[in-house]
């Protein structure tokens, strides 16, 4: 099936927010995109919006504490959330990072659902249960969205997508697990698929 994909190509950046005052008026709904600190979330958006550098690379990992705001149109956003699970980052910084992502998955109205992006090698770690976890009381969509897919075999891939659909078989919302590579376009389809109903759905 051949996916609307020309919206997604015209996505621009829309604003960053340090904290929750500075997040827009919610406009249409939106998917937030979470994960590890390079686990290949601002190459997963660019890849899905066809653009090479929509979402800047952080050239200093862990320092980076925005939320930043993509908007596809009026009715679609997407949302990219600091990355967590840097050791360097102090106490204080963590307890920031849990505040602003706190703050965002309990009080957007307008969220649809989001992407939990992991590397294939090292999926569900301790902090992206956490994430997890919070998505379900909170009652969200939830997509697994494995990177990096283009490091292992094929077999290996198939067979953590299998794991990681064990693992979260007790979610209660809507959930999916995708295997991606960014460099390969592996999965953007599906993964297209997915967010567009969870767009059209809300
Ligand atoms: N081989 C391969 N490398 C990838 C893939 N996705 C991301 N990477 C690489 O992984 C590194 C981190 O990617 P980013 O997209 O910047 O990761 P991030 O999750 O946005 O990281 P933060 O912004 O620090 O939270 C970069 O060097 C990417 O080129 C992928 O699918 N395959
Ligand atoms: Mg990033």
């Amino acid at each position: 099936m051949t996916r609307p994909l020309e919206p997604w190509r015209q996505a621009e950046f829309e604003i960053s927010a340090a904290e929750p005052r500075g997040f827009p008026a919610p406009r249409g709904t939106e998917i937030a995109f979470v994960g590890r600190s390079n686990a290949g979330k601002s190459s997963a958006l660019n890849t899905l919006c066809g653009q090479r550098s929509l979402a800047r690379t952080s050239r200093t990992p862990g320092r980076t504490q925005l939320v930043n705001f993509f908007r596809i149109d009026d009715a679609r956003c997407l949302v990219d959330l600091p990355g967590y699970g840097f050791a360097k980052v102090s106490i204080e910084a963590k307890q920031r990072w849990q505040w602003l992502i706190g703050a965002y998955l309990e009080g957007r109205s307008n969220l649809a659902g989001v992407v939990l992006v992991m590397d294939i090698r090292h999926p569900l770690t301790d902090a992206d249960r956490l994430m997890v976890g919070w998505c379900a009381d909170a009652g969200v969509r939830l997509l697994a969205l494995l990177s990096k897919a283009d490091k292992v075999s094929r077999g290996a891939a198939a067979g953590t997508v299998r794991k990681v659909v064990a693992d979260l078989n007790g979610y209660p919302a809507a959930h999916e697990v995708v295997a991606f590579s960014a460099p390969k376009t592996t999965g953007v389809s599906e993964v297209l698929t997915i967010l567009e109903d969870w767009f059209t759905e809300t």
